[in-house]
Protein backbone atom coordinates (compact mmCIF):
# COMPACT_ATOMS: atom_id res chain seq x y z
CA UNK A 1 0.00 0.00 0.00
CA UNK A 2 0.92 3.61 -0.21
CA UNK A 3 0.29 5.52 2.89
CA UNK A 4 -0.65 8.59 2.26
CA UNK A 5 -2.23 11.77 3.80
CA UNK A 6 -4.61 14.97 2.57
CA UNK A 7 -2.64 18.01 1.98
CA UNK A 8 -4.50 21.41 1.64
CA UNK A 9 -1.56 23.21 -0.18
CA UNK A 10 -0.85 26.63 0.87
CA UNK A 11 -4.09 26.20 2.29
CA UNK A 12 -3.06 24.28 5.30
CA UNK A 13 -1.90 25.46 8.50
CA UNK A 14 -0.30 21.37 8.37
CA UNK A 15 3.38 21.67 7.61
CA UNK A 16 4.40 18.94 5.28
CA UNK A 17 7.28 18.60 7.16
CA UNK A 18 4.91 16.97 10.12
CA UNK A 19 3.52 15.07 7.65
CA UNK A 20 6.48 13.62 6.84
CA UNK A 21 7.22 13.07 10.35
CA UNK A 22 4.91 10.13 10.05
CA UNK A 23 6.26 7.01 9.29
CA UNK A 24 6.45 5.74 6.14
CA UNK A 25 4.14 8.25 5.11
CA UNK A 26 5.59 9.12 1.91
CA UNK A 27 3.28 11.83 -0.39
CA UNK A 28 0.57 13.68 0.33
CA UNK A 29 -2.74 13.78 -2.13
CA UNK A 30 -3.27 17.74 -2.90
CA UNK A 31 -5.14 20.06 -4.22
CA UNK A 32 -5.57 23.82 -5.75
CA UNK A 33 -8.20 25.59 -3.26
CA UNK A 34 -8.28 28.51 -5.75
CA UNK A 35 -10.04 26.01 -8.38
CA UNK A 36 -13.51 25.84 -9.45
CA UNK A 37 -15.57 23.50 -10.53
CA UNK A 38 -14.89 23.59 -14.78
CA UNK A 39 -11.57 25.37 -14.53
CA UNK A 40 -8.73 24.16 -16.47
CA UNK A 41 -5.70 23.21 -14.02
CA UNK A 42 -2.93 24.68 -15.95
CA UNK A 43 0.38 22.83 -15.68
CA UNK A 44 2.47 25.55 -14.15
CA UNK A 45 0.07 25.80 -11.51
CA UNK A 46 0.09 21.73 -10.93
CA UNK A 47 3.98 22.12 -11.16
CA UNK A 48 4.39 24.48 -8.35
CA UNK A 49 2.36 22.22 -6.44
CA UNK A 50 4.41 19.34 -6.92
CA UNK A 51 7.27 20.98 -6.40
CA UNK A 52 6.52 22.08 -2.91
CA UNK A 53 5.81 19.34 -2.13
CA UNK A 54 8.96 17.37 -3.81
CA UNK A 55 10.85 19.98 -2.42
CA UNK A 56 10.06 18.17 1.16
CA UNK A 57 11.23 14.88 -0.14
CA UNK A 58 7.45 13.99 -0.60
CA UNK A 59 5.23 12.46 -3.76
CA UNK A 60 2.20 14.18 -4.60
CA UNK A 61 0.31 11.04 -5.21
CA UNK A 62 -2.90 12.32 -6.85
CA UNK A 63 -5.34 14.85 -6.56
CA UNK A 64 -8.65 15.43 -4.59
CA UNK A 65 -10.96 16.40 -5.78
CA UNK A 66 -11.23 17.88 -9.58
CA UNK A 67 -14.46 18.62 -9.19
CA UNK A 68 -17.02 18.21 -11.93
CA UNK A 69 -18.64 21.56 -13.46
CA UNK A 70 -22.96 21.41 -12.74
CA UNK A 71 -23.31 21.73 -16.49
CA UNK A 72 -22.05 17.87 -17.09
CA UNK A 73 -23.74 16.89 -14.01
CA UNK A 74 -26.87 18.27 -15.12
CA UNK A 75 -26.42 17.88 -18.68
CA UNK A 76 -26.66 21.09 -20.23
CA UNK A 77 -25.94 22.58 -23.41
CA UNK A 78 -22.47 24.11 -22.13
CA UNK A 79 -21.53 20.32 -20.85
CA UNK A 80 -19.44 19.66 -24.21
CA UNK A 81 -16.95 22.82 -22.75
CA UNK A 82 -16.65 22.01 -19.16
CA UNK A 83 -15.78 17.98 -20.38
CA UNK A 84 -13.22 19.91 -22.56
CA UNK A 85 -11.55 21.62 -20.10
CA UNK A 86 -11.77 18.84 -17.91
CA UNK A 87 -9.72 16.59 -20.19
CA UNK A 88 -7.38 19.72 -20.48
CA UNK A 89 -7.09 18.94 -16.85
CA UNK A 90 -6.26 15.48 -17.44
CA UNK A 91 -3.39 15.39 -20.06
CA UNK A 92 -2.08 18.93 -17.75
CA UNK A 93 -1.98 16.54 -14.58
CA UNK A 94 -0.64 13.45 -16.46
CA UNK A 95 2.22 15.97 -17.97
CA UNK A 96 3.27 16.53 -14.36
CA UNK A 97 2.98 12.81 -14.23
CA UNK A 98 0.33 13.34 -11.52
CA UNK A 99 -1.95 9.92 -12.03
CA UNK A 100 -4.72 9.77 -10.01
CA UNK A 101 -8.13 12.05 -9.60
CA UNK A 102 -10.82 11.56 -6.75
CA UNK A 103 -14.08 13.11 -8.20
CA UNK A 104 -17.57 12.82 -7.43
CA UNK A 105 -20.57 13.19 -9.00
CA UNK A 106 -23.49 14.46 -7.05
CA UNK A 107 -25.87 17.65 -7.35
CA UNK A 108 -25.46 20.44 -5.17
CA UNK A 109 -24.49 18.88 -1.75
CA UNK A 110 -21.44 16.98 -2.10
CA UNK A 111 -20.57 16.12 1.25
CA UNK A 112 -22.47 17.14 4.26
CA UNK A 113 -22.53 17.17 7.97
CA UNK A 114 -24.71 19.02 9.77
CA UNK A 115 -22.25 19.66 13.36
CA UNK A 116 -18.43 20.04 12.84
CA UNK A 117 -17.86 20.38 15.80
CA UNK A 118 -19.67 18.47 17.87
CA UNK A 119 -17.72 17.79 21.45
CA UNK A 120 -17.37 14.25 22.49
CA UNK A 121 -17.65 12.54 26.32
CA UNK A 122 -13.66 13.27 26.31
CA UNK A 123 -13.81 16.30 24.82
CA UNK A 124 -12.87 15.87 21.40
CA UNK A 125 -14.38 17.56 18.43
CA UNK A 126 -16.65 15.16 15.93
CA UNK A 127 -18.21 15.78 12.97
CA UNK A 128 -22.04 14.36 12.91
CA UNK A 129 -24.92 14.04 10.73
CA UNK A 130 -28.14 14.02 11.57
CA UNK A 131 -30.79 13.63 9.20
CA UNK A 132 -33.41 14.72 11.56
CA UNK A 133 -32.06 18.28 11.37
CA UNK A 134 -31.39 18.79 7.59
CA UNK A 135 -35.57 17.83 7.63
CA UNK A 136 -36.25 20.89 9.09
CA UNK A 137 -34.46 22.97 6.72
CA UNK A 138 -34.84 24.49 3.07
CA UNK A 139 -31.88 23.84 0.59
CA UNK A 140 -30.51 27.38 0.96
CA UNK A 141 -29.98 27.39 4.42
CA UNK A 142 -27.64 24.24 4.34
CA UNK A 143 -24.56 26.48 2.88
CA UNK A 144 -24.60 29.09 5.13
CA UNK A 145 -25.35 26.68 8.52
CA UNK A 146 -22.38 24.62 7.66
CA UNK A 147 -19.78 27.78 6.37
CA UNK A 148 -20.39 29.00 9.65
CA UNK A 149 -19.02 25.95 11.29
CA UNK A 150 -15.92 26.17 9.56
CA UNK A 151 -13.61 28.04 11.59
CA UNK A 152 -12.75 30.26 8.89
CA UNK A 153 -11.03 27.20 6.99
CA UNK A 154 -11.66 26.62 3.06
CA UNK A 155 -13.30 23.12 2.44
CA UNK A 156 -13.91 21.95 -1.28
CA UNK A 157 -17.77 21.92 -1.76
CA UNK A 158 -18.41 24.57 0.43
CA UNK A 159 -17.05 27.48 -1.62
CA UNK A 160 -19.21 31.25 -1.05
CA UNK A 161 -18.97 31.57 -5.20
CA UNK A 162 -20.97 28.15 -4.99
CA UNK A 163 -23.27 29.82 -2.02
CA UNK A 164 -23.51 33.07 -4.45
CA UNK A 165 -25.08 30.88 -7.18
CA UNK A 166 -27.39 28.64 -4.97
CA UNK A 167 -30.93 29.32 -6.60
CA UNK A 168 -29.41 29.12 -10.25
CA UNK A 169 -27.93 25.65 -9.46
CA UNK A 170 -31.14 24.25 -7.73
CA UNK A 171 -33.33 25.70 -10.81
CA UNK A 172 -30.28 23.40 -12.92
CA UNK A 173 -31.05 20.31 -11.22
CA UNK A 174 -35.20 20.71 -11.85
CA UNK A 175 -36.34 17.47 -13.18
CA UNK A 176 -33.25 15.89 -12.68
CA UNK A 177 -33.84 12.10 -12.11
CA UNK A 178 -31.74 9.15 -10.78
CA UNK A 179 -31.75 7.50 -14.27
CA UNK A 180 -31.22 11.50 -15.91
CA UNK A 181 -28.18 12.20 -13.64
CA UNK A 182 -26.59 8.42 -14.65
CA UNK A 183 -27.03 9.31 -18.17
CA UNK A 184 -25.43 12.28 -17.81
CA UNK A 185 -22.40 10.43 -15.71
CA UNK A 186 -22.53 7.84 -18.67
CA UNK A 187 -21.80 10.54 -21.30
CA UNK A 188 -18.82 11.85 -18.92
CA UNK A 189 -17.14 8.86 -18.50
CA UNK A 190 -17.70 8.07 -22.38
CA UNK A 191 -15.80 11.40 -23.08
CA UNK A 192 -12.92 11.07 -20.27
CA UNK A 193 -11.97 7.41 -19.80
CA UNK A 194 -10.36 7.08 -23.40
CA UNK A 195 -7.85 10.13 -22.64
CA UNK A 196 -7.42 8.27 -19.23
CA UNK A 197 -6.73 4.97 -21.32
CA UNK A 198 -4.18 7.36 -23.48
CA UNK A 199 -2.41 9.35 -20.29
CA UNK A 200 -2.06 6.50 -17.69
CA UNK A 201 -4.58 8.54 -15.15
CA UNK A 202 -6.95 6.99 -13.07
CA UNK A 203 -9.66 8.02 -11.86
CA UNK A 204 -11.51 7.12 -9.08
CA UNK A 205 -15.45 8.39 -8.12
CA UNK A 206 -16.25 8.74 -4.19
CA UNK A 207 -19.07 7.67 -2.74
CA UNK A 208 -22.37 9.79 -1.97
CA UNK A 209 -21.66 11.04 1.75
CA UNK A 210 -24.11 10.27 3.56
CA UNK A 211 -25.08 7.60 1.11
CA UNK A 212 -28.69 8.65 0.64
CA UNK A 213 -30.39 11.23 -0.91
CA UNK A 214 -30.73 14.91 0.72
CA UNK A 215 -33.60 17.36 -0.31
CA UNK A 216 -34.84 14.40 -3.08
CA UNK A 217 -31.57 15.00 -5.59
CA UNK A 218 -30.85 12.32 -7.08
CA UNK A 219 -27.73 10.10 -5.53
CA UNK A 220 -25.94 7.42 -7.39
CA UNK A 221 -23.10 6.75 -5.67
CA UNK A 222 -24.23 5.13 -2.46
CA UNK A 223 -24.35 1.17 -1.96
CA UNK A 224 -22.70 -1.66 -4.30
CA UNK A 225 -25.72 -1.92 -6.79
CA UNK A 226 -24.64 1.80 -7.89
CA UNK A 227 -20.71 0.96 -7.93
CA UNK A 228 -21.60 -2.03 -10.05
CA UNK A 229 -23.73 0.13 -12.65
CA UNK A 230 -20.76 2.88 -12.57
CA UNK A 231 -18.34 0.25 -13.57
CA UNK A 232 -20.63 -1.87 -16.03
CA UNK A 233 -19.84 1.67 -18.14
CA UNK A 234 -16.36 1.01 -19.16
CA UNK A 235 -14.03 -2.31 -18.18
CA UNK A 236 -11.05 0.09 -18.16
CA UNK A 237 -8.74 -0.05 -14.81
CA UNK A 238 -8.68 3.65 -14.96
CA UNK A 239 -12.24 4.36 -14.25
CA UNK A 240 -12.38 2.75 -10.85
CA UNK A 241 -13.46 4.07 -7.56
CA UNK A 242 -12.77 5.75 -4.04
CA UNK A 243 -13.20 3.01 -1.78
CA UNK A 244 -14.12 5.82 1.47
CA UNK A 245 -15.18 3.21 3.79
CA UNK A 246 -17.19 5.87 6.28
CA UNK A 247 -18.95 7.64 3.60
CA UNK A 248 -20.57 3.75 2.49
CA UNK A 249 -20.35 3.22 6.29
CA UNK A 250 -22.58 5.38 7.34
CA UNK A 251 -25.43 3.19 6.14
CA UNK A 252 -25.71 -0.34 7.93
CA UNK A 253 -26.84 -1.70 5.04
CA UNK A 254 -23.97 -1.05 3.35
CA UNK A 255 -21.66 -4.45 3.96
CA UNK A 256 -17.99 -2.75 3.08
CA UNK A 257 -16.13 -6.37 2.94
CA UNK A 258 -19.03 -7.38 0.57
CA UNK A 259 -18.11 -4.19 -1.42
CA UNK A 260 -14.25 -5.03 -1.48
CA UNK A 261 -14.77 -8.42 -2.56
CA UNK A 262 -17.07 -7.68 -5.37
CA UNK A 263 -16.14 -4.98 -6.87
CA UNK A 264 -11.75 -4.40 -5.22
CA UNK A 265 -10.17 -4.99 -8.25
CA UNK A 266 -11.74 -1.32 -9.64
CA UNK A 267 -10.63 0.01 -6.19
CA UNK A 268 -8.15 2.95 -6.98
CA UNK A 269 -7.82 4.88 -3.67
CA UNK A 270 -8.88 4.14 -0.06
CA UNK A 271 -10.31 6.26 2.35
CA UNK A 272 -10.09 4.51 5.33
CA UNK A 273 -12.36 5.66 8.54
CA UNK A 274 -14.99 4.45 10.87
CA UNK A 275 -18.23 5.82 11.89
CA UNK A 276 -20.69 5.25 14.92
CA UNK A 277 -23.89 4.95 14.31
CA UNK A 278 -26.27 6.97 16.46
CA UNK A 279 -29.93 6.33 15.13
CA UNK A 280 -31.49 5.88 11.97
CA UNK A 281 -29.79 8.16 9.58
CA UNK A 282 -27.65 9.62 12.65
CA UNK A 283 -23.84 8.78 12.77
CA UNK A 284 -20.73 10.09 14.37
CA UNK A 285 -16.81 10.46 12.70
CA UNK A 286 -15.40 8.69 15.49
CA UNK A 287 -11.97 7.50 15.82
CA UNK A 288 -10.22 4.98 13.17
CA UNK A 289 -9.85 2.17 15.81
CA UNK A 290 -12.68 -0.83 15.42
CA UNK A 291 -14.25 -0.45 18.62
CA UNK A 292 -14.39 3.38 18.48
CA UNK A 293 -17.46 2.44 16.12
CA UNK A 294 -19.55 0.12 14.31
CA UNK A 295 -17.06 -0.80 11.11
CA UNK A 296 -15.13 -3.58 11.44
CA UNK A 297 -12.05 -2.05 10.56
CA UNK A 298 -9.91 -5.49 10.27
CA UNK A 299 -11.65 -6.98 8.61
CA UNK A 300 -11.95 -4.05 5.70
CA UNK A 301 -8.31 -4.04 5.51
CA UNK A 302 -8.05 -7.88 5.76
CA UNK A 303 -9.99 -7.46 2.27
CA UNK A 304 -8.45 -4.96 0.77
CA UNK A 305 -5.30 -7.37 1.12
CA UNK A 306 -6.85 -10.65 -0.17
CA UNK A 307 -7.62 -8.67 -2.96
CA UNK A 308 -4.09 -7.31 -3.90
CA UNK A 309 -4.98 -4.06 -3.37
CA UNK A 310 -1.61 -1.79 -3.40
CA UNK A 311 -2.63 1.62 -4.25
CA UNK A 312 -2.91 5.01 -2.56
CA UNK A 313 -4.54 4.95 1.08
CA UNK A 314 -5.41 7.39 3.44
CA UNK A 315 -6.53 8.24 6.76
CA UNK A 316 -9.51 10.12 6.06
CA UNK A 317 -11.40 12.56 8.50
CA UNK A 318 -10.23 12.49 11.82
CA UNK A 319 -11.12 14.22 15.41
CA UNK A 320 -9.89 17.09 16.51
CA UNK A 321 -8.23 16.38 19.57
CA UNK A 322 -4.96 18.13 21.93
CA UNK A 323 -6.04 21.53 21.58
CA UNK A 324 -5.48 21.47 18.11
CA UNK A 325 -6.48 24.78 15.66
CA UNK A 326 -8.11 22.65 12.63
CA UNK A 327 -9.77 22.52 9.53
CA UNK A 328 -12.72 20.15 11.12
CA UNK A 329 -11.91 17.22 9.75
CA UNK A 330 -8.41 17.51 8.55
CA UNK A 331 -6.33 17.62 11.69
CA UNK A 332 -2.78 16.15 11.79
CA UNK A 333 -2.68 14.58 15.53
CA UNK A 334 -5.91 12.30 14.77
CA UNK A 335 -5.05 11.28 11.47
CA UNK A 336 -1.81 10.35 12.47
CA UNK A 337 -3.32 8.29 14.98
CA UNK A 338 -5.38 6.96 12.47
CA UNK A 339 -2.76 6.20 10.01
CA UNK A 340 -0.66 4.08 12.48
CA UNK A 341 -3.61 2.08 13.64
CA UNK A 342 -4.26 1.54 9.87
CA UNK A 343 -0.45 0.73 9.10
CA UNK A 344 -0.52 -1.61 12.59
CA UNK A 345 -3.69 -3.99 11.05
CA UNK A 346 -1.40 -3.79 8.03
CA UNK A 347 1.49 -5.62 9.41
CA UNK A 348 -0.39 -7.92 11.57
CA UNK A 349 -2.78 -9.37 8.73
CA UNK A 350 0.79 -9.79 6.45
CA UNK A 351 2.39 -11.37 9.24
CA UNK A 352 -0.78 -13.33 10.08
CA UNK A 353 -1.41 -14.77 6.26
CA UNK A 354 1.90 -15.83 6.08
MN1 LIG B 1 -13.87 10.11 1.88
Amino acid sequence: MKWSFRWYGEGDNIPLQYVKQIPEVTGVVGTLLNKLPGDVWEVAEINELKQTIEAEGMNLDGIESVSIHDAIKAGTDERDYYIDNYIQTIRNLAECDVKLICYSFKPIFGWLKTNLNYEDFDGSLNLVYDQSIIDNMEPSEVFSYVQKQTKGFALSGWEEERLAKFNSLLSLYDGITREKLFDNYAYFIDKVIPVCDETGVKMAIHPDDPPWEIFGFPRITKNLEDLKAILSLSDSPNHGLTLCTGSLGADPDNDLVQIIKEVGDRINFVHFRNVEFLGEQKFKECAHYSIRGNLDMYAIMEALVEVGFNGVIRPDHGRTIWGENARPGYGLYDRAIGIGYMQGLHEAILKNSK
